[in-house]
């Protein structure tokens, strides 16, 4: 059976202006539940081993310098059809293009720093989501 998780960061540009709550709102109001939440940092070299996949990308260095920066929030969120939904709900990667309703419209201020992270996959929720949290956070 295909989960129905999703793993999520609400970054540090979103964290630090105080959009933290506005955006759990958001995400509560369109029918996730909140499995595992927790407020951390982290150091640029825990960026870079979660952006990996992205190490060959010009904006790697940038993206885990910026990751690092301040506070984040991490959770674990739950639904049918999660990951795709997650998705929808947090629009496209530049804000430029993100839809009317989305919380990267909403939030996002730049391509860099767009306010949150949604798993592209079911196979990198599960890897994400054990990045942050022990198999006990996880029970929901
Ligand atoms: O999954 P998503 O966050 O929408 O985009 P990714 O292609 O996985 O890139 C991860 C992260 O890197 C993105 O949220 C912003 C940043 N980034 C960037 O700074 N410049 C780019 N050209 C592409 C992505
Ligand atoms: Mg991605």
């Amino acid at each position: 059976m295909a989960t129905n998780r999703t793993f999520t960061m609400i970054k540090p540009d979103a964290f630090g202006a105080g959009n933290t709550g506005a955006i759990l709102e958001m995400i509560e109001s369109a029918g996730f539940r909140i499995i595992a939440l927790r407020a951390t940092r982290l150091s640029p070299e825990l960026a870079g081993q979660f952006y990996e996949v992205h190490k060959e990308r010009p904006f790697y260095a940038d993206l885990c310098q910026y990751m690092s920066s301040g506070p984040i929030v991490a959770a674990i969120l739950e639904k049918s059809n999660a990951v795709a939904d997650f998705r929808s709900l947090i629009g496209a990667t530049n804000p430029e293009n993100a839809a009317e309703g989305t919380i990267r419209k909403r939030f996002a201020t730049s391509l860099e720093a767009n306010a949150i992270h949604g798993s592209d996959s079911d196979e990198n929720a599960l890897i994400e989501s054990n990045f942050f949290f022990s198999a006990f956070d996880q029970i929901g």
